[in-house]
Order: C-alpha cells, then structure tokens, then sequence
C-alpha cells in the first residue's frame, strides 16, 4: 500500500498581486497530480492549506476540481483536512473542501476524523490555533487510543511544532502521540523528514515559493511531495521533486559596477521559459534609488516578471534581520512585553488577537475573546468551551462537517 503526501498548496495566491503568480500556483499543482498518477499510489493525503483562502475563487476551485477529477479518473481517492489559511474561525463555517465531499473528497474533520483505507487507519484534525492547544492535546489523546487498535496508522495534522519551528507553534513535539507509523504534517512550508513514534514524521513543504524565505530550502530540498510505502514494519519515504514553473534569482549588485553586475544577470536569464523574479541587493549606492532603480527596470524590466531591490547607501551597513530563522518578530516582541505577567495562556491570546487584527478579522477577533472570557471568568456556563457542533442531516446518517477552526497567518 502507497500512499502520496502533499500540503501547502496554496491555490488562489496571487504573489506579488500577480495573475502570473496565481498561475504558476495552479500549474505546479497539475505536475503534482500528474506525477502522482506516474507514481500508482493508492490514495493521497492533504495536510491543509489546499487554498490560499477560506473563500476560494472560482478560478482556484475549478484548478482543485480538475486535479480531484483527474485522480478519480484514475481510481486515486483522496483525504484532506482544513489548514489556518482554508479554514474561517466562526460558529457554523465550514472550510472550503467541503464543496468536493460529492467528488469523492474525503474530508478529515473533528466531526469526521477517522477513516479506514484498506488495513490503514487515517486519523487527523483540522488546524487549531494556539489558544486551543488544550482541546486539540485531548483530541490527540483520543485519535491515539483509537489507533492502539491498528497495526498501522496515520496521523494528519496542519500544526507548528517547537521541534522544527521554534518562533511560532501550538504543539511541543512531546505533544504528538508516539503509537502512529507516520505523521503527515503540514503548516510548516520546508521539508522535513525526521523519525517520530513507530515510524516517520514529514512536512512535504508548500507546493511553490510562497514567501521569499524558502528559498533556502527550496534550493537545498526542491518543492514537491512525498510517496509513502506502508507494506513493511516501518513506513518508507521518497521525495519527489516537482520542478516550479519560475526562477527566483538573488543576486548583490555594487552601484559602482552596476553596468556588469545588470549584464552578468541578463546573460543568466536571457533563455529563461518563464520571466524570472529579481531579487536584488544593490550596495554603495551613491544616487537617488529611484535613479539606480529606473536603470535597474529599463535594462531588466522586460526580462524580468518583477525587481525586488534593497537599496544599501554608500557607508551604510545593511541590518540582516531574518525573521524566519533569527529571534525577532511581532510575536518575539509581544510575548517580551507580556512575559511580567508570568500568564503564558495571555501571551497566546496576544499572539491571536495579533494574527487576526492584523488581517482585519473583526469577527474572529470577537469569538477568540469571548471564547477567553467564557473559559475563564464565566462560572455558570461551563458548555461553552471550544466543541464542535454535530448537526445530523435528517436524510441520511451522514454526519456535517461544520466545525469551529481558527484562521491565523503563519505559513
Ligand atoms: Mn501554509
């Protein structure tokens, strides 16, 4: 039995507000299915954020469509759950892979979390934020008691984990019951294949370069998915690279040679398919950058799909702050300033409200709020805790998939 795992697809994300962008998302998305037929698999698995948005357009729900079709055509099933980008925060919402249940979509939901697919059991839930964490550790507690019951097992989550991303996340690795054989993860957009529980835990990574921050990874470990053997004792893994439609080059040009540093790039992009994103760092810069500028677009502009430039004035230093792998952010900062009160369930709150406010999410902002109030300082109503609402359809014994999840803005 094989299976494919991917995450992070993304679809609908318009980079830089480029349709061009959005194109490429869809496209990668298609060699992805693609080569999962190629591969003969038995099912695939989706680890969230198969949207960019809750709200998908019609564009990125037709792209999704043709990929479920094509594996249906080819007698491929496939499981998903909701990730914080496709999931809204809100009593009653329901994520967007819902629309696809008739199409053999097989959604992972806390109402719906279980599945047998031959002699494996497919256990998993939807993204929860960290102000959760408790009602998702008990969930956890009982998908593992669940799965003492199978000789083999797989575990599907969208969650940060400390272990592999220190800055932001709703699990310590300690966290994750240890009695599942592999852990389809997804949320975090690099690779990672580490050994975990009776078998393996992997990130496939996102399908495209969906923030300027994985290129490091993207050039060490590619982007693409995973194909997972289950026959033996310990699950077996190989990656497959999938190619993106488009190059994004970095490169650090000196003003006072910018005339070879603009040709030594043209020269490297001149065959290119596709018009690459220019990432450029022009140092010792003596002039007005909107000058430096004008000549970086009128020689590149037409070569190019978009110039990113960092001006660094001549005597200046650049300041080198990676968010990503260094200890600064917003969220850094809040938790500083919080840390006096010795209240870490405040902190994560902050961090929240941060998240949602910051992407205008009134309403969210209110629910998680209220949500705190009623946890902590309501004593006569203990139901209102975070739970699901299960909703019997009364034609069948199918059950909803309306849930409460939580949308922030990590990965
Ligand atoms: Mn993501």
């Amino acid at each position: 039995m094989k299976f494919a795992h991917l995450a992070d697809t993304h679809l609908g994300y318009r980079q830089y507000g480029l349709f061009e962008r959005e194109k490429d998302f869809y496209e990668v998305f298609e060699k992805v299915i693609d080569k999962i037929i190629e591969e003969n698999v038995d099912f695939v698995i989706h680890s969230g954020d198969l949207f960019e948005t809750a709200r998908p357009s019609p564009m990125a729900l037709l792209a999704f469509q043709k990929g479920l079709l094509k594996l249906k055509g080819a007698g491929i099933p496939m499981y998903a759950i909701a990730g914080n980008h496709d999931s809204v925060m809100r009593k009653g919402s329901i994520p967007p892979q819902v629309i696809f249940k008739k199409s053999g979509l097989k959604v992972i939901s806390t109402i719906n979390p279980t599945y047998m697919h031959g002699d494996i059991f497919i256990a998993g839930l939807p993204y929860y934020p960290a102000s959760h964490a408790k009602a998702l550790k008990s969930k956890l507690a009982e998908l593992s008691e669940k799965a003492t019951h199978h000789d083999k097992s797989i575990l599907v989550l969208h969650q940060g984990i400390d272990k592999y991303f220190s800055l932001s996340h709703e699990l310590e690795i300690g966290d994750i019951p240890d009695n599942f054989n592999y852990y389809a993860l997804g949320h975090i957009h690099k690779y990672i294949n580490d050994a975990y529980g009776n078998g393996r835990l992997v990130y496939p990574g996102s399908g495209e370069i969906w923030k300027t921050s994985e290129l490091e990874d993207y050039r060490q470990n590619g982007k693409g998915f995973v194909v997972v053997d289950m026959e033996g004792s310990k699950p077996v893994i190989k990656r497959v690279k999938i190619d993106i439609p488009r190059e994004f080059i970095e490169r650090k040009l000196d003003y006072n040679n910018l005339e070879s540093g603009i040709d030594g790039i043209k020269e490297t992009i001149k065959d290119f398919d596709k018009k690459p994103i220019l990432k450029l760092v022009i140092n010792n810069v003596e002039d007005d950058t909107r000058k430096v500028y004008e000549i970086i677009r009128q020689e590149l502009g037409d070569l190019s799909l978009m110039i990113r430039p960092t001006f660094v004035m001549a005597g200046e230093q650049m300041e080198l702050i990676n968010l990503n792998q260094d200890k600064i952010g917003p969220e850094q900062l809040i938790e500083k300033q919080l840390e006096g009160y010795g209240n870490s369930e405040v902190t994560t709150l902050a961090i929240d409200l941060y998240h949602y406010l910051s992407k205008d999410k009134m309403d969210e902002s209110h629910e998680l709020i209220s949500q705190y109030y009623n946890d902590h300082y309501s004593n006569d109503d203990k139901d209102v805790e975070f739970k699901t609402e299960e909703i019997q359809n009364d034609d069948s014994s199918e059950k909803n998939d309306t849930q409460i999840t939580f949308k922030g803005d990590l990965e």
